[in-house]
C-alpha cells in the first residue's frame, strides 16, 4: 500500500510540475534571455569598438599626413633658404669680385699714369737740360710737384692760372676782374696798397672751371731765379700773367724765363692802364694849353690827343719791356730771352677786364679798352689747348 502512496506521490510532483511554472526552467530561460542581450551588446560593444578603433587609426592617419605636410613644408622653406642664402652669397661674391676688379683697373690707371708723368717729366729733364741747358738738379722731384699739388689743391678738371707780379701792380684787382666780381663783393680777393701778402692766393672762378692765384713776388731777386719759381710752385699752373706796372722787374723776367723752360705759357700784363693813360693825356693837354689862358677844366678831352697818347702809350710800353729781356739775355747770357723780347704786351685796366668778363661797366665812367679782350680770349684758349694736348 505504501508503495502506491509514493507512487501516486511522484505522479503528482511530475504532473504539478508539468502544470506549475517550475522556477529553475525561468532561470534558465530568463538566463538564456541575458545570455542573448549580453551576446548582442557584446557584438554592439565589439562593433563599436573597432569603430573608434577605425576612427582613431584615421585620426592617426591624418595626423600622420599632416605631420608629413608639416615637414615638406619644413623642407620646402629650408630648401628655398638655402636658394636664398647661395643666391645672394654668390650676388655678394660678383659685387666683390667686380669691385676687386675696379680696384685692379684703378691702380693699375694709377701706375700707368704715375709711369707716364715720370716719362714725361724725364722727357722734359732732357730736353731741359739739352734745350735750355737747365741742370737735372733744379727741376722738381714728383714729390715736389705732388705736394704743391697738394697746397695748391689742384684739381685735374680745373684750369689752373698764375697771376704773379709785384705788390700794388693790381694783381688782386684784376682776378676780381677776372672773376667777374667787384673788389666789395665778399668773395673778391683784397686790394689796396695796404693789402700785401706774402701767401699764394687761390680764388675759384664762380662760372669758369679755373683757379685763379694771385702770387706775390719778391721785389729783388736774392736766390737763383729757378728756385724762386720752384718755391712758388708755379711750374704746375696752366697759364702764368707776369703784371706790372710802371717797372717790368727782375722777379718779372724770373718768371718769364722759367715759364719758356717747362712750356708753360705766359703773358706779359701792364695793368693800371686807364691811370697811365689819363696821365700821359693830361701832360699833352696842359702841354697844348699852356698858352692858353681861359682853359676849362671840365673840358672833353680832345679825341687827337688821346689817340696820340694810346699810341704812344703802346709803343713805349713794348720798347722798355723788350729792353729790359735784351739786357736781361745779354747780362743772363739767355738767349732764349731775346726771343721772348718779341712777346706781346697786353695792356689792361681792371674795370675794362670786368666790364669784358661780364658784360657790364663796373660804374658810368667812360672805359678805355686795350687789349683786354684779347688776353681773355687768348689765355682761356692756351690754357685749354695746353690741357687737351697734355
Ligand atoms: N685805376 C686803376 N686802379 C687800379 C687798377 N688795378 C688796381 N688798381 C688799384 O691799385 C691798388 C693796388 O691794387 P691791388 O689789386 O691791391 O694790387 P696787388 O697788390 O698787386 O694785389 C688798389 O688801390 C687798386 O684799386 C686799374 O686797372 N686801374
Ligand atoms: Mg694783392
Amino acid at each position: 500500500m505504501g508503495g502506491v502512496v509514493s507512487a501516486g506521490k511522484k505522479i503528482f510532483k511530475a504532473i504539478s510540475g508539468i502544470f506549475r511554472p517550475n522556477p529553475t526552467m525561468a532561470v534558465i530561460e530568463h538566463h538564456h534571455d541575458n545570455q542573448a542581450q549580453l551576446s548582442e551588446a557584446l557584438l554592439q560593444a565589439n562593433s563599436t569598438q573597432q569603430r573608434a578603433n577605425e576612427a582613431q587609426r584615421k585620426a592617426e592617419e591624418d595626423q600622420r599626413k599632416a605631420d608629413e605636410a608639416q615637414l615638406r613644408a619644413e623642407e620646402n622653406q629650408r630648401s628655398a633658404d638655402e636658394a636664398r642664402l647661395r643666391i645672394e652669397a654668390q650676388a655678394m661674391e660678383i659685387v666683390r669680385q667686380a669691385k676687386e676688379s675696379q680696384l685692379q683697373a684703378e691702380n693699375a690707371q694709377r701706375r700707368a699714369e704715375a709711369t707716364l708723368r715720370d716719362a714725361e717729366e724725364v722727357r722734359r729733364k732732357v730736353e731741359a737740360e739739352y734745350t735750355f741747358g737747365i741742370p737735372l738738379a733744379e727741376l722738381p722731384t714728383r714729390e715736389e710737384r705732388e705736394e704743391t699739388e697738394r697746397r695748391y689743391h689742384y684739381r685735374r678738371d680745373r684750369l689752373h692760372i698764375a697771376i704773379a707780379g709785384f705788390t700794388g701792380t693790381g694783381k688782386s684787382s684784376l682776378i676780381n676782374a677776372f672773376r667777374g666780381l667787384k673788389d666789395i663783393h665778399k668773395d673778391a680777393a683784397a686790394t689796396g696798397h695796404n693789402e700785401t701778402t706774402k701767401y699764394v692766393g687761390r680764388y675759384p672762378d664762380p662760372k669758369l672751371p679755373v683757379v685763379w692765384f694771385d702770387v706775390p713776388g719778391a721785389g729783388t731777386l736774392n736766390t737763383p731765379d729757378w728756385k724762386y719759381f720752384n718755391a712758388q710752385g708755379l711750374y704746375i699752373f696752366d697759364a702764368v700773367l707776369i703784371v706790372f706796372n710802371q717797372r717790368f722787374t727782375a722777379t718779372d723776367i724770373a718768371i718769364l724765363r722759367n715759364c719758356k723752360r717747362y712750356e708753360i705759357p705766359s703773358y706779359i700784363v701792364r695793368s693800371q692802364s686807364d691811370l697811365t693813360l689819363q696821365k700821359i693825356v693830361k701832360k699833352k693837354e696842359e702841354a697844348k694849353h699852356c698858352d692858353d689862358e681861359d682853359e676849362d677844366e671840365d673840358e672833353e678831352d680832345d679825341p687827337r690827343i688821346v689817340t696820340e697818347a694810346r699810341r704812344e702809350y703802346k709803343e713805349s710800353t713794348s720798347e722798355s719791356v723788350a729792353k729790359n729781356l735784351k739786357d736781361a739775355a745779354e747780362s743772363l747770357k739767355d738767349a732764349t730771352l731775346a726771343d721772348v723780347a718779341q712777346k706781346k704786351v697786353y695792356l689792361v685796366s681792371n674795370d675794362t677786364v670786368y666790364a669784358v668778363v661780364t658784360g657790364k661797366k663796373k660804374n658810368s665812367k667812360k672805359l678805355a679798352f686795350f687789349d683786354e679782350k684779347e688776353l681773355v680770349g687768348d689765355l682761356l684758349h692756351d690754357a685749354n689747348e695746353r690741357r687737351l694736348s697734355n
